[in-house]
C-alpha cells in the first residue's frame, strides 16, 4: 500500500506560521512523523507540497499514474476556493482523506466551505498534526 500526502499553500512554514494555531514543529517534522508512522503500518508513504493549485491538481493526477492507494490532503486556503481540487480528487479515484491542522469551522466564517469535502471518504480536523497519522490509519482500516 503507497498512501501520498499532499500539502498545499502555507504548509512549508508550519513551525513558523502562527504557532498559536499550528503549533511549532516544522513541515520536515511532519514527514518524518508520518515516515515513522508509514512503518509502523508497514506501508509506503510519499509527500507532495505546493503553493499552488495546479501543481496540487498536477500532483492529485500523478498519485493515479504513480498507482497510489490513498491519498491525505490538506489543500489549506485552497479547501474554501477549489473546485479543481475537488474535480481532480473525483477524477482519480483514489479514497483521499481531507486534514486539517486547526478546526476551520471554529474559525471566521470564510473557513466554513470545503468544497474537497464531497470527494473525501472522511475529514480530520482540529487534531493537530497527530490528524495526519489518524488520516494514514483510516485508509489503512487500522
Ligand atoms: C490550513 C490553512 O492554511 C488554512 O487556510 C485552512 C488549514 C486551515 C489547517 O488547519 O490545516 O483554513
Amino acid at each position: 500500500m503507497h498512501i501520498r500526502v499532499i500539502n498545499g499553500p502555507n504548509m512549508d512554514l508550519l513551525g513558523l506560521r502562527q504557532p498559536e494555531l499550528y503549533g511549532r514543529e516544522t513541515y520536515e517534522d511532519l514527514c518524518a512523523m508520518l515516515r515513522a508512522e508509514a512503518a509502523a503500518l508497514g506501508v509506503q508513504v510519499s509527500f507532495f507540497q505546493s503553493n499552488h493549485e495546479g501543481a496540487l491538481v498536477d500532483a492529485i493526477h500523478q498519485a493515479y499514474f504513480d498507482h497510489v492507494d490513498g491519498i491525505v490532503i490538506n489543500p489549506a486556503a485552497y479547501t474554501h476556493t477549489s473546485v479543481a481540487l475537488l474535480d481532480a480528487v473525483k477524477a482519480v479515484g483514489i479514497p483521499t482523506v481531507e486534514v486539517h491542522v486547526t478546526d476551520p469551522d471554529s474559525r471566521e466564517p470564510f473557513r466554513r466551505v470545503s468544497y474537497i469535502r464531497a470527494a473525501c471518504v472522511a475529514t480530520i480536523k482540529g487534531r493537530g498534526l497527530p490528524g495526519y497519522q489518524e488520516a494514514m490509519r483510516l485508509l489503512c482500516g487500522k
